[in-house]
Parts: C-alpha cells; sequence; structure tokens
C-alpha cells in the first residue's frame, strides 16, 4: 500500500488481525484510527475503520451485563476457547500454569477452584485460550459452569492417573455432562435438539506419580475408541508439548498468510480459519472489498508449484501463503 503506514499502525493491524473479542477488536481499531497517517491516500481506509469501529460499538453497547457474583461467562480470545474439565484435584489448574502465563490456585484438597480462569497457549505463531473450571461434580452445581463448557469450542477432560477412584470419578464427570446435554469426545450421545457435542481430548495427568502406567493401560482400553489420550505429567512437564499439537490439531484449524505482489510474506501474524474453508473466506478477512472484486490469487504451500493460480473456491492449507488480486 503507498500510504506510508507507521510501524504503529502495522502492529495494531496485526492485533486486529488476530483479535477474537469484540473487546480486543475495538482496542486494535483504535489503535489502528489514532496511528494512521493523515492525508488524502488513506482517507479511504480512515473511513474504513471508523465504521468498522463504530458497528463494534453499536453492538458491544447492547450486550445486558452479567450478574456479577452470580454468573461467571469467558470472552473467547485468541484462535480457540478449550475449557478444562475433570474431576477435583487432577491437576486442572496445575495444566493451567504449564502451559499459559496464568497463575491460578493449585491445592492437594477437592474444589479448590471455584471461577473460570482463562490463559493464553502459544502454540508456535497462534495462541490458544484454555479455561480452567471449578471440578465437574454433583457437589458443584452451579449453571454457568455447563453454560461455559457448552460454549466452547473443544474440551480438555483432565484425569488424575494416581488416583484410586480414577474410572469411578472419570464416569461421574461424564454423567454430570451428560445431564446438562454435554457429550465429550465421539458423538455417543444423541444428535438431538439441545445437545452440545464437544470434541476432546482425554487428558490423564500426573504420569510422574506411582500406579500411573497401569491406570494408563485400563484407560486406553475402555476409552480409547471414544477420545484421544494423551499422557502428560503437569509436575514435569513430561508430554506437555505433545499437547500443545493435539490441541491445535483439535480445533481443525488452518493458518494462513498473505503477500501483496512482489513483496514477501508477513510469515508472523497468520489468518486462522477454519479448516475446509476457502479462499473467499480469507478474502472477506482481509478487506470486504475482496468479496466482490477478488479476481484469483497465487498459492504457495506444499503440494502446489510455487505462485499457482487459484480461485475463490480453493481450500486453504494449513501454512499456505497467498497473494489476492483484484
Ligand atoms: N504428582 C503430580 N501431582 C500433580 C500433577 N498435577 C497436579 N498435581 C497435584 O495435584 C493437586 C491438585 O492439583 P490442581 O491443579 O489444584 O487440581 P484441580 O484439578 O485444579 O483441582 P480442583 O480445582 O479442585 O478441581 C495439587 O496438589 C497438585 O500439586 C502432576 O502432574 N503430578
Ligand atoms: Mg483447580
Amino acid at each position: 500500500m503507498a500510504a506510508n503506514l507507521t510501524p504503529e499502525y502495522l502492529e495494531a493491524e496485526k492485533r486486529f488481525k488476530s483479535a477474537r473479542s469484540a473487546n480486543e477488536k475495538v482496542e486494535a481499531l483504535e489503535g489502528m484510527l489514532a496511528t494512521i497517517p493523515r492525508h488524502k491516500g488513506t482517507e479511504k481506509l480512515q473511513a474504513d475503520l471508523k465504521r468498522r469501529l463504530s458497528k463494534l460499538r453499536a453492538g458491544q453497547q447492547r450486550r445486558p451485563l452479567s450478574r456479577v457474583g452470580l454468573m461467571h461467562r469467558v470472552e473467547k480470545e485468541g484462535a480457540g476457547q478449550v475449557v478444562l474439565v475433570g474431576p477435583p484435584n487432577s491437576g486442572k489448574s496445575q495444566l493451567l500454569r504449564r502451559l499459559t502465563h496464568a497463575t491460578p490456585e493449585v491445592a492437594d484438597y477437592p474444589f479448590t477452584t471455584r471461577a473460570p480462569l482463562p490463559g493464553m497457549m502459544a502454540f508456535e505463531d497462534i495462541q490458544i485460550q484454555l479455561v480452567d473450571l471449578p471440578p465437574v461434580h454433583p457437589d458443584f452445581p452451579e449453571t454457568w459452569l455447563y453454560q461455559i463448557i457448552r460454549n466452547a469450542d473443544a474440551a480438555l477432560l483432565v484425569v488424575d492417573l494416581s488416583d484410586a477412584d480414577l474410572l469411578e470419578d472419570l464416569e461421574t464427570t461424564l454423567a454430570e455432562l451428560r445431564n446438562a446435554k454435554v457429550g465429550l469426545g465421539a458423538p455417543t450421545a444423541p444428535n438431538s435438539v439441545g445437545w452440545v457435542l464437544l470434541k476432546t481430548i482425554l487428558v490423564g495427568n500426573k504420569l510422574d506419580a506411582s500406579g500411573a502406567p497401569e491406570d494408563l493401560e485400563i484407560l486406553k482400553e475402555l476409552y480409547g475408541d471414544r477420545f484421544p489420550i494423551l499422557q502428560v505429567s503437569a509436575n514435569t512437564d513430561e508430554g506437555l508439548e505433545g499437547l500443545r499439537w493435539a490441541v491445535f490439531e483439535l480445533l481443525e484449524l488452518v493458518r494462513v498468510y498473505t503477500k501483496a505482489p512482489g513483496k514477501k510474506a508477513d510469515l508472523t501474524a497468520p489468518f486462522v480459519l477454519k479448516r475446509g474453508s476457502h479462499l473467499i473466506d480469507l478474502a472477506a478477512m482481509v478487506h470486504h472489498d475482496f468479496l466482490t472484486q477478488l479476481r484469483y490469487a497465487r498459492v504457495w504451500g506444499h503440494g502446489r508449484f510455487e505462485g499457482q493460480i487459484v480461485n475463490r473456491d480453493y481450500q486453504l492449507a494449513d501454512k499456505d501463503v497467498i497473494e489476492l488480486h483484484r
């Protein structure tokens, strides 16, 4: 763009690209507006930013205030929202500590966590939101807990491999979720009105503890068909890198980088889309004008020859580099 945009502007634009919540978007757009050079060449862009900002602000004001203290909700941020669910004391909070910068309370007794706490987990060049929750158990019958779970994009079902009552505790958790019409893992629950099915990884935690390997074998035998199962230790960090990758896989996302003709691609801030998205979906994210004006794109990525021309129905692949032409 020949508008001589400043590094501050480009930085704000980067934040906008990866923004997920309305708040994040408003903040980033405000940053873009504040730093955009004011001259003839940017007038259209300025007007466009103002339009988007007022639309977002209008949407925000309509939202009712949550009843503080009685309800909790967690606004989505980053490329996806993944809830940590499981029986009491299984190590959900400790996992959040190890995978993000959040610092929830961790203690050797059940029902330590009483409210949701989000944290951002880095995976390569994107951020995924993890949400630590109170245990899913009959003794914590708060409806907001189930609302948060139902609203998530995916779940980590965390169990304690050193727990003698592992199977019983796991079944209690699954039964509570069924009561709330939440089905985890492969769709065993009826796919009927009111049900939510969440893609889920079963995480066997406390792998460092004695007895863990045997419990893991039993878990695989009984639940291997229903969930992908990962073994980790949130104390020693064993298996946590694999878990980051598995969470990214679970969300079924693609990361796409854009480049301007004749320029190098910006490989720092990908657009993140659902797997199965097409070129036109990316174009709409980049700029709404592209919806009507996009003629073709060139793509650099695995399985294609460099710079191959593709049309609007091209299905995007993870790590594609795309050059849009109008
Ligand atoms: N040995 C071992 N202990 C762990 C591990 N992860 C967590 N713990 C311990 O297990 C206990 C419970 O951990 P939390 O993270 O508080 O468990 P939680 O699932 O958040 O518990 P609630 O909030 O009550 O549902 C603490 O004493 C932790 O130190 C692990 O990988 N190995
Ligand atoms: Mg906890």
